[in-house]
């Protein structure tokens, strides 16, 4: 089973908004074949696996990180049960049952009324983990949101002056843009645009899908020769606004490519509500948000975010005016606090990721 959570893995960002899926068949404790679901719209990890053993499957056991699909309306690919029936398999270890109604239990029923021996349960939560994504958004209709931060050891985004150019190190940034590549969406404030200029790309060694760019601007203040504004035309870019933009400046970025989402205000700024409601009309499956501090408190409290990802760099700026990584007006009591959970501690490079969720009730803990 941790060898098809490891396959199913290597389809990270290119499978959305379908699940990673990895698939082992065994035979006398040995790997018959492997495969995984490479692609959004590809072959099922199932189906390549069981035809890439072919005869050979006839009494092997097949390892699944999700439960296999079964006939309904809407699907691409053959359901993978009746594969696996057909190719004779013994017996199958399922991680985690497909919360999609059109299977969600159906998969593994069909398998047992063959008489075919189902496990349920193995590595469970690495298959949640795993599949994070997928879950929450089949589940919930909503995208799973992400809030990655660096800062340095004091707390601190940028120096006073808003110098913010490199913090964390070399490692960070491949994860950085790593994390790019496995959401569907990046959001960032207009204060970032107008500090940092980013591009918002997947930028790694290997290929990489470029995520949707997202920036909340409610009065239009985003400057037509800024980098996410000229290459619009490569990759899709909106702009998160309020009636409060000039019409001249709506035409000027709908004329350059620029898609324009005119949403409602919340004290004074794009409402996090309708923006999370419109990725989720847009079938929009995750959205990294990667700041600045004032986008990072509008979402967190409104408890809009999944998952944070803060990224700890050895190194100590000072400064009472330099900004933390949220800002807000901020809660007047600890008692007020958002509490973390299920956190988690790693490394990258020098120095320290710090990931914990949120809303766990209302995400894939189920
Ligand atoms: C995948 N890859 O390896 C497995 C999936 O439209 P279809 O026919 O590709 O079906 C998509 C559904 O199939 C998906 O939502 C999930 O419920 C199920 N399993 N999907 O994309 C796979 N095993
Ligand atoms: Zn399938």
């Amino acid at each position: 089973m941790r060898r098809a959570l490891e396959l199913a893995e290597r389809g990270a960002g290119w499978t959305s908004p379908n699940p990673m899926v990895g698939a082992v068949v065994v035979k006398d404790n040995n790997i018959l074949s492997e495969s995984w679901h490479e692609e959004f719209g590809g072959p099922h990890a199932e189906f390549l696996a069981l035809r890439r053993a072919g005869a050979l499957a006839r009494g092997a056991e097949l390892y699944l990180n999700l439960e296999p699909c079964v006939a309904a309306p809407g699907k691409r690919n053959p359901p993978c049960a009746d594969e696996i029936i057909r190719a004779g398999i013994r017996r199958v270890f399922v991680a985690l049952r497909d919360p999609d109604p059109r299977i969600n239990g159906k998969g593994i029923e069909v398998l047992r009324r063959a008489g075919i021996e189902v496990v349920e349960g193995l590595l469970e939560r690495e298959a949640r983990k795993l599949n994070e994504i997928y879950l929450k958004f089949k589940t919930t209709g909503r995208p799973f949101v992400t809030l990655k931060m660096a800062m340095t050891a004091d707390g601190k985004i940028a120096t006073r002056t808003g110098d913010s150019q490199w913090i964390s190190s070399p490692e960070s940034l491949r994860f950085a843009h790593e994390l790019r590549h496995r959401h569907r969406a990046i959001l960032v404030g207009i204060e970032t645009v107008l500090a940092d200029d980013p591009q918002l790309t997947a930028r790694l060694e290997k290929k990489t899908r470029n995520p949707i760019r997202i920036v909340l601007d409610s009065r239009g203040r985003i400057p037509l020769n800024a980098e996410v504004v000229r290459s619009a035309e490569q990759i899709r870019t909106i702009l998160a606004t309020t009636d409060a933009i000039p019409t001249d400046k709506e035409r000027a970025l709908q004329q350059v490519h620029v898609e324009i989402w005119k949403l409602p205000a919340r004290d004074g700024r794009v409402d996090p509500h309708a923006v999370i409601q419109k990725l989720s009309q847009e079938q929009i499956d995750s959205v990294l948000i990667e700041g600045g501090s004032e986008v990072a408190w509008s979402f967190l409290s409104q408890r809009l975010i999944d998952k944070i990802l803060f990224v700890i760099a050895p190194k100590i700026i000072g400064g009472r005016r330099a900004p933390g990584p949220v800002g807000g007006i901020g809660f007047e009591r600890l008692s007020d606090a958002i509490p973390l959970k299920e956190i988690n501690i790693s490394r990258l490079g020098s120095d320290i990721l710090y990931e914990a969720y949120l809303n766990r009730e209302r995400t894939i803990s189920s």
